[in-house]
């Protein structure tokens, strides 16, 4: 039985979900994680999100980064560049193995969800970890009348471009992943990672049956601001919030997930904000969010994982 529930998005939730394996057992959860941000790139099937998860929990994450294998090395990427192919998205010689098993099993028959568990055991990772569908959504931000392809306006772009809206293609007629309802349905909490809130967790809450499954358990569900005194750590939440119509601060992250949560955990940093939230109904948890030190992301699972 699934106790608790993780969405988790890349690097912020890939930390706290190392402390969180500590605490829990790994029967006990299951990480859904965001494929919003997946492409296909040289024939390759890509799945970011489902990586920096996977990776940091197996321990062989490049800690610097906060995505891809620690020290490896990009020959691959440096021969496409010298064959004239654009190489703006640094696929590491050591990570381009775990894209082409995944492209592999794919293409054998097998659905996302499948290839994760797959590469999952592999890399001696217990948790369960399930992409939020095995059906092909991608995030798109529409900017000044383009439409830009996810990682072509993070990686490439550098998040440069104005963002008008944020567009979750196929997530409205998606299904969600065997076992996602039922988990979301059973689980005692559910926690929302310190993940960018529209652009990470907006495409989760877009599928219809799991934005209704969240509703329905908003009393158990909590989330941890990925705001910090009014900014990110790292990423563009900050600004897509405000660029969205959405205060960049704690205020403005409980505004947007009011519909799922009861709960909200803030940083000692925003303690003065605590009580306009409590006046907007939310519960309100203040703890140290900045996870530098392992010890760090353990406590402040704890204090997700802690009876609201
Ligand atoms: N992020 C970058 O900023 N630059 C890259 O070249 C890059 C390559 C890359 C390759 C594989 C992979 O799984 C992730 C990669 N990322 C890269 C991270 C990714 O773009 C984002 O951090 C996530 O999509 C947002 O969570």
């Amino acid at each position: 039985v699934t106790v608790t529930v993780a969405l988790a998005g890349g690097v912020g939730a890939a930390k706290f979900l190392r402390g969180l394996c500590k605490i829990v057992s790994s029967h006990d959860l299951l990480i859904i994680g965001n494929t919003g941000d997946d492409l296909e790139l040289y024939g390759l099937h890509i799945s970011p999100d489902l990586d920096i998860v996977m990776y940091t929990l197996a321990g062989v994450v490049d800690e610097t980064k906060g995505w891809g294998i620690k020290d490896d090395t990009f020959h691959f990427i440096d021969s496409l560049r010298n064959l004239g192919f654009e190489t703006w998205f640094r696929i590491g010689d050591r990570d381009l193995a775990t894209h082409i098993i995944r492209t592999k099993l794919l293409s054998e028959g097998a659905t996302l969800a499948e290839a994760t568990a797959k590469l999952c055991k592999r890399f001696g990772v217990e948790a369960k970890l399930t992409p939020m569908t095995n059906e092909k959504v991608r995030t798109k931000i529409l900017s000044d009348n383009i439409i830009i392809d996810f990682q072509e306006y993070f990686v490439k772009n550098k998040t440069e471009n104005e963002v008008k809206d944020v567009i979750f293609q196929g997530a409205e007629n998606a299904e969600p992943a065997p076992g996602v309802i039922e988990a979301l349905t059973q689980a005692e909490r559910i926690i929302i990672c310190p993940s960018n809130p529209i652009l990470s967790i907006g495409p989760m809450l877009t599928i219809p049956k799991i934005r209704e499954a969240i509703i329905k358990r908003k009393a158990e569900t909590v989330a941890i601001s990925p705001i910090i005194a009014g900014k990110t750590l790292k990423g563009p939440a900050d600004k897509v919030l405000r660029s969205m119509g959405y205060e960049a601060s704690v205020i403005g992250v409980a505004r947007y997930y009011r519909e799922f949560i009861n709960r909200i955990i803030i940083d000692r940093a925003d303690s003065a904000q605590k009580p306009e939230l409590e006046k907007l109904g939310f519960e309100v948890t203040i703890a140290d969010t900045v996870m530098k030190r392992i010890e760090d992301s353990v406590n402040l699972a704890k204090v997700a994982a802690g009876s609201s």
